[in-house]
This record gives structure tokens, C-alpha cells and sequence, in this order.
């Protein structure tokens, strides 16, 4: 008996299965926190957990000290409890609790009591850690849940409902951080090893079957620039249940996109794949998330997801099919100031203030997981992130169960983070000495990862070497498996001074996006001196400057950098005892939150490549403008100038509205002249396939048909009984369909002066011209709008609402997927061929397809009202404002 006890415990026990049953987005679920004051024992000798000979102590041992303490009579002997003033903060590391754990490495008993919140008999009670570093063992009145090694990734276990009580449950964690050879990471860090159950504690209650599980991005395969051409984006993912129901269904639905997936599980998981429009994508300017819901058997849990695509080309970084270079700063998951580890949404806060004081758009989170705080808050900011395993120098590479190990803390890594658009880089280890069993054990990681099907790149920061003759050399052979070269490097610090690197020499092996990993230089806040001086400011200072010109030299595959460090941080190693004491002082802030003087010059060098990059932008942009076009008067005089449409020739007809005018500008001699008096004070105009005018009338609220030889047919003056309020402006689509819309405003011409309809809605003309239907009716004001020439999309804007709206064009006409294309309203609009769409109000503000603003045309009027492209070769950009029409020429042609 007492052999099978052993043997269930066991197989209680092994943990390469935890991340199988990991349970992810747990912000996301039911659940009750467990955080706050725990009792605790420091059990150097494991005393709780060993009887004297040294094994095991049996489930049922009244001395094991995952049991209650409880003393029958007088004459017991029990030499353990938990109670107070021995209690200490969950999440937090104990180094930072109390002075006896400052230096503690070992065993520390928690626990804590709860009662039961009320559970349904249909669900499930999982208990989950954050993490615990680094070994933990879990008891819950008096059984064992298993164990969990790895200190920075998360973990839970699933309890047995007969286990639990109505009122004080017995929870018992026993948490050791002794360092061992054999484990992730080693013996030896460059950082402290605080121990204790550093991250949330929580019950978490699920239905009866759940997604334990799910990935959700965009389809790693596609080619993002065609997805950008055509507006239609493939995300794909997968699903895993906690159970094999039979004949389940999971419903993804992102109600902002419109888009909605049912995903048939078979056994207990699912692929799938499905198409959504109108997708914004995430990036540092627009880190959009989109609410996501995922169902199964009317049970939902809520995400937060940003689409992106990451990848490299050649020897660039590419973000949504676009250059991007990495303004980095390396960080440890530390709060200096007070001595301990970060873990909540405030310290993530705190960090991500100085990385933005930084001019920084991306972090490396070194050299372990960080709490999920600061990737959900990346995520939220749009910053970039490096997040690496503790697979660091001198792992026994050698061991078929260290990379058990290693693996495992990749799996809860990835499998917690994947979903994160901020991710961009998973590192699988640091500074790892090159030999044949480490590139061989490092592989398989890389493999492991890659295996997920995840959408992000892989790397390893990986070390410079120096040959003879000085030249400095990356080419560790890992760097033929990793999708980035990241290397660290410290030339001026160790290893001769800071004048060395301008004029280095460096021979880079691969051809591939080469990033600095690392690279800094110790100095002790407030101590100043010649930059000669080891540990002033003025040194590490120097160091900066040297190493900003060195990178200045390298080669065009350089694509970011992520010094060594934001902040001073803990270390054992660091041991000077006037400059260190303990801390590593490669912060550019130091543990007291001052910046170094070197802090600035980062900071600086930041600041002048994220403007060079907005220039380059602003440039593209100005490309749209031709090449010393200026704005040009091209006629004035009128009242007020509405309308322009472009009739085959490139002639401009434009409307002079109080003047009851319409008027041409011929793109042959420029010149304009009437077209027709008495236009029924059309506002604005668009041609047909023919060549008929179309017009919206607006002193009879009517919509007007004028064929070329200015003959009028009334082809629509109201709805339902009513009169129009006013049509004001009209897009026909390639089917002949009109769209139009329907402001009211007060006209003094007008023989009536009461808003008619009191909706101001968007309406439909079916092609034969039989059929009125309402397009839209939850605007508040539409005024300008267009479509594209495959007929597929409407904008329409909200000019009272200062929001222009984006639709999909069903093939009945109707309008779909309303999405928001940008904050910004307008009166008339127009597009270019490559998609841009024109807004007017103050100038001219141009949006590319995604939503973002590219351009600003300023137009020195009151009021600038509408625009269109015409002209001979249609590239033009013709703009009324008030009592002028101007023309500028563009490098693109209006889109047709
Ligand atoms: C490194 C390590 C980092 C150390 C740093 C240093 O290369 O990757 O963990 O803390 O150097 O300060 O020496």
C-alpha cells in the first residue's frame, strides 16, 4: 500500500504535462482572487516535507506540514504552525518581505484559508498560480495537486469537487527556490533569485466544458500587401476544450468587424480559419485591439486582440508589410526602489512610463517571462516586445530532461502570450557558450516553437567574438536557425574603453535583420568625474555616444537595438562595495528612479530616428502631392462653390449654390464658364455612365437627372409621402445605383421651412430607378459621400457626429459591416486609385486605406467643402471653399 501511495503521487506529480492543461486568458473567466496575507514557515532544512530519514513524509503525516497544525490536548507535540506575525504578501517575492529572507534561498511553506464561493454543481474549481519561483507543491486539505517547476511562467490544477469544503479550505504551497545545475535557469544568473508565489493566486470557476485554449491572428501565411489591396484579411487559430464533449461548437465572434466563426470541435480541439473586412491592424501608431468572444453552450469568455503581421525580408524587420526598426531597452521585472519584483498593472504602469520618456517603441523583457500585466499593457500602448525563457549561459545541455524543462517553460510562454499582437520576438536563451550540444539543444527549442504555429519571430541573443586582430565577429552557428541575429555586446566596457567601438571592426556572418540585444555600461547615480572614470556618469555617458556612432557604421541589415539596462537591478554577482552593494549599475535609472546622464543621450538618439522615420513617412505622403505642385487658384468670385464631378473628358462641373449656378471648367483651356442657370440650387453632383448630371436639388428637395443637353427629369423628391430634407450629396455605383444623403438645413430659398423627414438618413436608388429603400439610418447628420469603383464600398461622413463611417455594399444594395474608417467628418469627398480617401472641412485631409491620416492640404478658406479629381490625365485635385475653386496638381489619379 505504501508503495502505490507513492506511485499515485508520482504520477500526481510530473509536470511536462502542466502547460498541456494550462489555462489561458484567466483576466477573461470567472473567478475569485486568492491574493493577499498568507501565513508562512522558512523550512531550510525541508523539515515539513522529509522525516528525519530523509524521505518523503506520507500524505497522512500529521508533522507534514501540508497539513493543518492541529493540536488534540495538552500533551500533543507539534513543532510547526501557521500563524501570525509570520504572514507575507501574495504576489510578492519574499526577498523583498522581511530582512531574514533578504539573502533566503530554499523552502517556504504558505498558507491560507478560504471558503467556498458558491460553485454550481456543473462546474469546475481550478486553482492558478501566475507563478511561483521556482518549485512548487500544492496542497489543498491535506492532497496534493501536483508540482510546478519554472519561476516566471503560469500553472493550475484542477480540484476535485470532493476535496472541497463550504468553509475553510486548507491551502498549502510549498515554494523552494534553491538553485540546481540541472534546472532553467542554472546555478549561475546575473540576477536575484527572489523566491515566493510572486504572481496572482486565483480560483477560477468554469463551466462544465470551457476553452481552455485558443489562439486567434492573423493567418501567418498571407501575404499582407494584398490583403491590403483587396480589404480582406484571413485570421486563423486554434481551440482546445478542457474535455471531449460530443458534437460541440465554439462561436468566435468580433462584433466590431461584424465577423462570426463557428468552430466544429471534434475530440477536444480545432483549426479554423475565417475572412473579416475592414480590418484595422495593430502597429505602435494604432495599437487597436478588437473586443473578441468566444462561446461554447452559451458560456463566453472576453479577449482583447491586436491583428499584425510580423515577419522579415531579406535583411529587414517588417511590421504589417512595412520597415520597422526597434528603438529597445532591455528590462528585468524588477521595481528597484523598493527591492523587489514587479508584478501588477501600477509597476507595469511605472515601467512603461519610462519607456515611453525614452522615445522607446519596443522592450526586451529579459531574461524570463514577465508577469502578463506588462504584455497586456504593450498591447494597450503599442509597444513591441522580446520575451525570452530563462535558458541562460551554462544550461547542461547535455540533459535530454533539461530541455524537458526548457521546453515546457516555452510552452507556458507562448501558450499564455499568443495572442499578444505586442509580441513580436520569442527568445529562446541568453549568451549560451557555443559548442555542438547546445546549438543542438537550442534547435530543438526553436523547433518547438515553430511547431505552435505561432506568428511571431524567433531568436536567441547570442555573443560577439573577438579575433586577434580585433575584429569583432557574429557568427555563432545558431544564428542559421533563428529568423533574427541578436547578439550582445559590450565592447568598452568589457574590454577596453568606450573609444574603441567608433572605428571596430565587424564581420557579420548572416544576411539576416541583425539586432543589439544588448550593450551598456555600469555608472553609480551621483557620482561624477572624468568619463575616463569607471562607474561616473560621464563614463557610461561616453559609452552611449561611443556606441550610438558605432552603430551609425554597421551594416544595413542593423534593425534595432535594445541596450543593457532601463533600471539598476539586484545581483548577487555585483559585489563592489561603494558602487554596486549588491546592484548591477548598467541602469540608465538608477534604484532610486534618477536618470543617468546617459539617459538623454538614448533618449536623443531615439528621438532623432523616430522623426527621421515620420519624415520618410511624411515624404511618402508628400509623393502624393507631384513633385513642386502648389495649390492653385483656378477661378473666384461665386457665393459658394459645392459639388465637383467629373463628367469623361476630364471637365469640372462645380455649383455656385446661392447663385442657383452650375458651372464647367474645361481641363482643355482651363477656363470656366456656366453650364446652367436655374439648377434647381443644386448642392452636390456626380455623373452616370452616359453622361447624365446627376444633381442634388436642393431648393425642392429633389434629385435630378440633366443629360447633356441639359434637358431635367425629377427622379426622386421624397419618402414615404415626405419630402426630402435636402439631398446633398450622391455617389452612383457601377450598377447604376444612386446613393444619396439627406441632411437638413435651413434654406432661406426654400418654400418650406420645417425639417420634413425627421430622420437625416442615407438612401438608396435601385438601378431602375424604381425602388427607394433607406440605406443607413443611424447617423445623425451624412453628408459626404463616395464609393469605390468595384462598387463594393460606401463611406459615408457624419458631419455632425465628426466621423466618417465605412460599408461594405451588399449585392442588393444594402450596406453592411459599418465600421468607423476615422474620427474626422466630412462635407464632400472623393478617392484616389490607390485607395486614399479625401476629406474636407478644414483643407483637405487624406486617410490611407487604413484609416491612418497621410496628408494635409491646407486651403487658406473659411471652409473648404468639397472635392474630386479631374483634368486630362485625372490627377487633378480639384477643391471648392467658399468662393474660389482651386486645382493642385497630384502624383496619383482619382480613382475610376
Ligand atoms: C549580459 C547578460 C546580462 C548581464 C549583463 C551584464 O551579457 O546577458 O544578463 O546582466 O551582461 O551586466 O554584464
Amino acid at each position: 500500500m505504501k508503495y502505490f501511495s507513492t506511485f499515485l503521487l508520482l504520477i500526481l506529480i510530473i509536470p511536462a504535462v502542466a502547460q498541456e492543461n494550462l489555462i489561458m486568458n484567466v483576466d477573461g473567466r470567472n473567478q475569485v482572487s486568492l491574493n493577499g496575507e498568507w501565513n508562512y514557515i522558512i523550512d531550510p532544512y525541508e523539515t515539513g516535507f522529509y522525516n528525519y530519514r530523509f524521505s518523503e513524509r506520507q500524505e497522512d503525516d500529521r508533522e507534514a506540514y501540508w497539513n493543518r497544525p492541529t493540536v488534540r490536548n495538552i500533551s500533543d507535540r507539534l513543532e510547526h504552525g501557521y500563524q501570525e506575525p509570520y504572514t507575507i504578501k501574495v504576489p510578492g517575492d519574499w526577498n523583498s518581505q522581511a530582512e531574514v529572507f533578504k539573502y533566503y534561498e530554499g523552502t517556504v511553506w504558505y498558507q491560507q484559508e478560504f471558503d467556498l464561493p458558491p460553485v454550481k454543481d456543473s462546474e469546475e474549481v481550478v486553482l492558478y498560480f501566475g507563478a511561483v519561483n521556482y518549485e512548487a507543491h500544492v496542497y489543498l486539505n491535506g492532497k496534493k495537486l501536483g508540482m510546478h517547476k519554472g519561476g516566471f511562467t503560469p500553472f493550475n490544477f484542477e480540484v476535485p469537487k470532493s476535496l472541497l469544503q463550504e468553509k475553510n479550505n486548507f491551502l498549502v504551497v510549498k515554494v523552494d527556490n534553491k538553485r540546481h545545475a540541472d534546472e532553467i535557469p542554472t546555478l549561475n544568473t546575473d540576477w536575484w533569485n527572489f523566491g515566493g508565489i510572486t504572481r496572482d493566486v486565483k480560483l477560477l470557476l468554469l463551466p462544465e466544458t470551457f476553452v481552455q485554449q485558443y489562439s486567434l491572428q492573423l493567418d501567418p501565411e498571407q501575404d499582407i500587401k494584398k490583403a491590403h489591396e483587396s480589404g480582406i484579411y484571413t485570421l486563423s487559430g486554434s481551440i482546445k476544450l478542457n474535455e471531449q464533449p460530443k458534437n460541440s461548437e465554439v462561436t468566435i465572434e468580433i462584433p466590431e468587424l461584424k465577423a462570426k466563426k463557428q468552430v466544429e470541435i471534434t475530440e477536444d480541439s480545432a483549426n479554423f480559419t475565417f475572412q473579416v473586412k475592414d480590418l484595422q491592424l495593430w502597429s505602435p501608431q494604432n495599437p487597436k485591439l478588437y473586443e473578441v468572444k468566444l462561446s461554447i453552450a452559451g458560456n463566453e469568455i472576453q479577449d482583447k486582440i491586436g491583428f499584425r503581421k510580423i515577419e522579415t525580408s531579406g535583411k529587414d524587420i517588417m511590421l504589417n508589410g512595412e520597415k520597422v526598426f526597434l528603438r529597445g531597452i532591455s528590462i528585468h521585472e524588477e521595481i528597484p526602489q523598493e527591492m523587489r519584483r514587479a508584478n501588477s498593472r501600477k509597476d507595469a504602469a511605472k515601467i512603461f512610463e519610462y519607456v515611453r520618456d525614452l522615445n522607446a517603441n519596443m522592450v526586451r523583457l529579459a531574461h524570463y517571462p514577465h508577469n502578463e500585466n506588462m504584455t497586456r499593457m504593450a498591447d494597450s500602448l503599442g509597444v513591441l516586445v522580446w520575451s525570452e525563457i530563462p535558458v541562460y549561459w551554462t544550461i547542461d545541455f547535455e540533459n535530454e530532461n533539461v530541455l524537458e524543462k526548457a521546453k515546457n517553460q516555452l510552452k507556458e510562454m507562448i501558450i499564455r502570450d499568443r495572442n499578444k499582437a505586442s509580441v513580436i520576438i520569442w527568445s529562446v536563451g541568453n549568451e549560451t557558450p557555443v559548442s555542438e550540444a547546445r546549438t543542438k539543444f537550442m534547435k530543438s527549442l526553436i523547433g518547438t516553437a515553430r511547431e505552435l504555429h505561432d506568428t511571431r519571430l524567433i531568436s536567441a541573443a547570442l555573443e560577439v567574438t573577438k579575433d586577434d586582430e580585433g575584429v569583432q565577429h557574429v557568427n555563432d552557428p545558431l544564428g542559421q536557425f533563428t529568423d533574427i541575429v541578436a547578439v550582445n555586446e559590450y565592447l568598452g566596457w568589457y574590454g577596453a574603453l568606450p573609444d574603441a567601438k567608433e572605428n571596430s571592426t565587424w564581420e557579420i556572418a548572416y544576411d539576416k535583420p541583425l539586432f543589439f540585444s544588448e550593450t551598456g555600461a555600469g555608472a553609480k547615480a551621483g557620482f561624477h568625474g572624468k568619463k575616463e572614470e569607471r562607474w561616473t556618469e560621464e563614463f557610461q555617458k561616453w559609452y552611449y555616444e561611443e556606441t550610438i556612432k558605432m552603430l551609425r557604421n554597421m551594416p544595413d541589415n542593423y534593425s534595432g537595438v535594445s541596450p543593457w539596462i532601463l533600471m539598476d537591478f539586484r545581483s548577487p554577482r555585483r559585489n563592489h562595495p561603494v558602487y554596486q552593494e549588491g546592484w548591477n549599475r548598467k541602469g540608465l535609472i538608477d534604484n532610486n528612479g534618477n536618470k543617468k546622464l546617459a539617459f538623454d543621450i538614448l533618449k536623443s538618439y531615439y528621438s532623432n530616428i523616430k522623426k527621421a522615420s515620420e519624415d520618410k513617412n511624411e515624404k511618402q505622403e508628400q509623393q502624393l502631392i507631384a513633385p513642386g505642385a502648389e495649390l492653385k487658384l483656378l477661378a473666384d468670385g461665386f457665393a459658394f462653390t459645392e459639388g465637383p464631378a467629373t463628367d469623361a473628358d476630364g471637365n469640372v462641373y462645380f455649383t455656385d449654390q446661392p447663385n442657383n449656378k452650375i458651372l464647367k471648367w474645361s481641363a482643355q483651356d482651363e477656363k470656366v464658364s456656366v453650364f446652367m442657370d436655374n439648377s434647381g440650387r443644386a448642392n452636390g453632383l456626380y455623373f452616370d455612365k452616359d453622361g447624365n448630371l446627376y444633381a442634388a436639388a436642393d431648393n425642392r428637395s429633389e434629385l435630378w437627372k440633366i443629360s447633356d443637353q441639359k434637358k431635367v427629369t425629377i427622379i426622386s423628391k421624397g419618402f414615404e409621402g415626405n419630402k426630402f430634407n435636402g439631398p446633398n450629396d450622391l455617389w452612383i455605383a457601377p450598377s447604376g445605383g444612386i446613393y444619396f444623403t439627406d441632411p437638413y438645413y435651413k434654406r432661406p430659398y426654400r418654400n418650406f421651412q420645417k425639417q420634413p423627414i425627421k430622420e437625416q438618413k442615407v438612401y438608396y436608388l435601385s438601378p431602375d430607378q424604381k425602388q427607394l429603400k433607406v440605406a443607413a439610418d443611424d447617423l445623425i447628420k451624412p453628408n459626404g459621400i463616395i464609393g469605390t469603383p468595384d462598387g463594393k464600398t460606401l463611406f459615408v461622413a457624419d458631419i455632425e457626429d465628426n466621423k466618417t463611417w465605412k460599408y461594405t455594399i451588399a449585392d442588393d444594395g444594402s450596406l453592411q459591416n459599418k465600421t468607423l474608417f476615422t474620427n474626422l467628418g466630412s462635407d464632400g469627398m472623393t478617392l484616389d486609385e490607390k485607395g486614399n480617401l479625401y476629406l474636407t472641412g478644414n483643407g483637405v485631409t487624406v486617410f490611407n486605406p487604413q484609416g491612418e491620416k497621410i496628408l494635409h492640404i491646407p486651403v487658406e478658406k473659411e471652409w473648404t467643402a468639397n472635392v474630386t479629381f479631374g483634368g486630362k490625365e485625372n490627377c487633378t485635385l480639384f477643391i471648392t471653399a467658399m468662393d474660389s475653386v482651386f486645382g493642385l496638381q497630384m502624383n496619383v489619379k482619382g480613382a475610376k
